[in-house]
């Protein structure tokens, strides 16, 4: 029984990599400090209805958090508005405008095996107590004296607020702004402090290094400026030398719409002072050496506009890559097109900036926590569990591959995992299916670029086939599957959620249908989170990471499913190139068009000149048929073939990769039916998963960017 609920703090893969991290840096004892939002509310609690996903809140603090200690004597003003003015000492002074203050909540984040605890810091938004109207309050109107906490606290509400209206937007980059300006005087205080009567600025970015996890810390870059000339009276130059030494940045998607831009009419008010900066920042960054190369003012202004009919943008990605001292991607193959594709005129300027730290995810929580059977058996036949801390170690279980009494045990160990997810299943969704079939499992942000209408399509298709054939045909020609989904739409994303829909709707009638039985189940087990799956990736024996060739940057449950010994199906994209490389070609299931094909693919596609399967046309008629329901997939199908009305067509090529991705699953099916084949599979994806712990990641990040040893305490 779970005691409590998971922390509401992060949406994705983005989020669940910092935890990673930071259990990977405190095990191997790195001085480092994770920051972020204690947002009350997370991004919402999925329901499924009939009608799709429904989302309510995700109140994850209602019980309180014993694992947090809230620091009232940890807090900073941070401010908003107002104006800038130049002072009689000739520095800018921010005044006025509105000041809220920042809480700390410090999280313990205890390493494996050591001494060492380091510490996760949130912070919260209140008022500065001088601030609550009194007067107002005892004279009746207590909206105005609340006025100012709801203000404040709002901010922290949730996370990532809908910002499709302009207060939105506001609202988000108020929580960057609190997270960067909080975060960096809590470390600035700490340096000062700590170098007492030898204070010297110089020596700020040998102790200190600020690693932005993606564009939403940012403000780092001016607000270290900030706070370095208006504060402590350095001179820009001085500043600008310690900020770009000491702010490094890693990006983690390569989709244009997820590169955040923000209006500078909005930053202007909001953040003046930070305005004036960036566009100093600018200014310097166009002397650049051979800045007019190409087109500089597109490529290198963070403020160039994408229309000049559109206001003028401030695009964050652009000032990660001139403020900081290093980009990095984070899978070979994101990197390399962070470097030829979207970073280009930067990379040709500054070729060493740009590096790779390809993922990893920590081996306590995805092995040996979440995956006690196997960790035992693994122990057992490696001698010890060093493995733990030394993920090479597993490396050891290739030479008994094929011995048949782990074969025996890591199927039993399966077996017992499977059969805690068939309950898992009937609890969450009333369905129940056989612990004997085929796991089949696709968990992930619902995404067009991730593809689960391929997935659900492969489905279709195979449920089709089944029906046209006798019972007796349909058993030899098809393994049995279970066909799990999991994963949240954000609210706004409707093609998202018609994917949902969709999923649950084939569901509902290939479950019932008594002609298939246990043949074909398909599940959509709602709320997708950590502790789901903690569940479902040790009874995972196929996962599907099927993204579109070149979209997804690496993805890091790839990396949890193979150590757990689950076999992958999916594209040459993301990290899947590099576990494809590690557990061998023969032990992962490769299909799709590859990265470079897919701009001349979509320009086919656009022309008109592509030429569809017969079988996928087969499959979209028959969901048009209306054998799953009565809702009109109009829209779904429609945006595959890019009918009027319906956009680009089927910009994530999921025509063009179906063939090659039903005959890929048949191969499967195949392999599926010699279980000795199947188990040497499974046991080699764990033996050639060493790669991926984010220690080894991590070690590098200590390395080659932030420059630091592990300290052991005494
Ligand atoms: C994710 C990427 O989509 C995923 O491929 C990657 O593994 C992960 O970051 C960690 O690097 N990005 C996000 C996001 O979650 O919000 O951009």
């Amino acid at each position: 029984m779970s005691e409590e609920p998971d922390p509401a703090l992060g949406n994705g893969g983005l989020g669940r990599l910092a935890s990673c991290f930071l259990d990977s840096m405190a095990t191997l004892n790195y001085p480092a400090w994770g920051y972020g939002l204690r947002y009350r509310y997370g991004l919402f609690k999925q329901i499924i209805t009939k009608d799709g996903q429904e989302e309510v809140a995700e109140n994850w603090l209602e019980m309180g958090n014993p694992w947090e200690i809230v620091r009232n004597d940890v807090s900073y003003p941070v401010k908003f508005y107002g104006k800038v003015v130049e002072g009689t000492d000739g520095r800018k002074h921010w005044i006025g405008g509105e000041n809220i203050k920042a809480v700390a909540h410090d999280v313990p984040i205890p390493g494996y095996k050591t001494k060492t605890t380091n510490n996760l810091r949130l912070w919260s938004t209140t008022v500065p107590s001088q601030n609550f109207d009194l007067g107002a309050f005892n004279a009746g109107d207590h909206a105005k004296a609340n006025e100012a906490h709801l203000n404040a606290e709002k901010i922290c509400h949730v996370l990532y607020p809908g910002d499709e209206s302009s207060e939105g937007k506001i609202l988000r980059l108020k929580q960057q702004y609190t997270l960067c300006s909080a975060s960096l005087q809590d470390i600035i205080s700490r340096f000062e402090s700590r170098a007492g009567d030898s204070l010297n600025w110089e020596d700020f970015p040998s102790k200190v290094a600020v690693q932005m996890n993606d564009t939403h810390p940012t403000l780092c870059i001016p607000e270290l400026m900030r706070i370095l000339m208006d504060i402590k009276g350095l001179s820009w130059n001085e500043a600008w030398s310690i900020t770009e030494r000491t702010v490094a940045y890693t990006n983690h998607t390569v989709l244009p719409e997820a590169l955040e831009k923000w209006s500078l009419d909005i930053m202007q008010k909001l953040l003046p002072r930070h305005v004036e900066i960036i566009e100093t920042i600018d200014e310097e960054s166009e002397e650049a050496p051979d800045a007019e190369k190409e087109d500089p003012e597109y490529e290198l202004d963070p403020f160039a506009k994408y229309d000049p009919q559109l206001p003028r943008v401030v695009r964050m990605a652009n000032l990660c890559v001139v403020g900081g001292h290093s980009v990095n991607g984070v899978a070979e193959i994101h990197s390399e097109i962070v470097k030829q594709d979207v970073f280009n005129s930067f990379y040709e300027m500054w070729p060493t900036k740009f590096q790779n730290k390809t993922n990893g995810v920590t081996p306590r929580r995805w092995i040996r926590f979440c995956n006690p059977e196997l960790s035992a058996i693994i122990s057992k036949w490696i001698g010890s569990d060093d493995w733990i801390l030394n993920t090479d170690k597993l490396a050891g279980l290739k030479k008994f591959a094929d011995d048949e009494d782990l074969q025996s045990e890591w199927r039993t160990a399966k077996r017992n995992n499977k059969m805690k997810v068939v309950s898992l299943i009937r609890d969450k969704t009333g369905y129940v299916v056989s612990p004997d079939a085929m796991f089949d499992v696709q968990v992930k942000r619902i995404h067009e670029y991730k593809r689960q209408l391929l997935n659900i399509l492969g489905i279709v298709y195979r449920y089709k086939k089944m029906k046209e054939m006798s019972a007796k045909d349909r058993i030899k020609s098809f393994v049995p599957r279970v066909c799990i989904f999991g994963g949240k739409a954000f609210a706004t994303y409707v093609q998202a959620k018609r994917i949902v829909k969709f999923i649950t709707d084939v569901a509902a009638t290939v479950n019932y249908d008594p002609d298939i039985g246990d043949l074909l189940k398909v599940v959509f087990v709602p709320d997708y989170n950590v502790s789901v799956a903690e569940k479902l990736i040790p009874a995972s024996e196929l996962s599907q990471h099927i993204s579109t060739a070149g979209m997804e940057a690496s993805g890091t449950s790839n990396m949890k499913f193979a150590m757990n010994g689950c076999i992958l199906i999916g594209t040459l994209d993301g990290a899947n190139v590099e576990i494809r490389e590690e557990v061998g070609e023969e032990n992962f299931f490769l299909f799709g068009a590859h990265a470079p094909e897919i701009a001349g693919l979509r320009q086919e596609r656009a022309e008109g000149k592509f030429v569809p399967d017969p079988r996928f046309e087969e499959v979209k008629e028959y969901v048009r048929s209306g054998v799953f329901g009565t809702s009109n997939y109009d829209e779904l199908m429609g945006s595959l073939e890019g009918n009027e009305g319906y956009g680009r067509a089927d910009y994530f090529l999921v025509g063009k990769d179906f063939p090659s991705y039903i005959e890929c699953q048949e191969k499967v099916d195949e392999a599926y039916r010699d279980q000795k084949l199947w188990t040497r599979m499974s046991i080699l994806n764990t033996a050639g998963s060493p790669k991926f712990s984010s220690d080894r990641t991590i070690h590098e990040y200590a390395k080659d960017i932030w420059d630091i040893s592990p300290v052991i305490m005494p």
